[in-house]
């Protein structure tokens, strides 16, 4: 007892620190977890013209998203012409719907349809694919980027 209160501040902590670290080791117990960076939730919406999704100009947007994101994709009538958004997971440029790989809309004109909810979490690295139109793929298309995120840390929805 006497030694240990002859230690210095830095040297106390040092002790401690290892200690948090084998105790665990020696007595076989879980080591204290690291928090891992989660996906948040992120809404995006676009709305459906024959020129390009947002009647934007060609390219169309980009969706930047983070893997592991929970994704709601909310498309909107534009132009009042019929759309449906895909998301082309299998990257063959064709709308394979339920029961097929890709993430579709429902087709719609003049009113929302649903929300598209997805997780992006289509490969284990960084990825880029293509949403179409299935109606309009030669016009309404455009790149759905999802990165990894280093560094972890918290993340807030924008
Ligand atoms: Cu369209």
């Amino acid at each position: 007892m006497l030694v240990m209160l002859s230690f210095r501040p830095l040297t106390k902590t040092l002790v401690i620190v290892l200690l948090i670290g084998i105790i665990p080791l020696v007595m076989n117990l879980p080591l204290p977890s690291i928090r891992l960076a989660q996906g948040i939730s992120r809404n995006l919406s676009l709305l459906g013209f024959i020129a390009a999704w947002n009647s934007s100009t060609i390219p169309n947007p980009t969706l930047t998203v983070v893997q592991g994101d929970s994704i709601t994709l909310s498309p909107k009538p534009g132009d009042g012409i019929s759309h449906q958004w895909f998301l082309d997971v299998n990257n063959n440029g064709v709308a394979d719907c339920s029961p097929g790989p890709d993430i579709c809309s429902a087709t719609f004109s003049s009113a929302s349809p649903p929300p598209v909810a997805f997780t992006a979490a289509f490969a284990p690295a960084a990825y880029t694919l293509t949403y179409y139109c299935s109606v309009h793929p030669g016009t309404m298309h455009g790149h759905f980027t999802a990165m990894l995120l280093t560094g972890g840390g918290d993340r807030y929805a924008d």
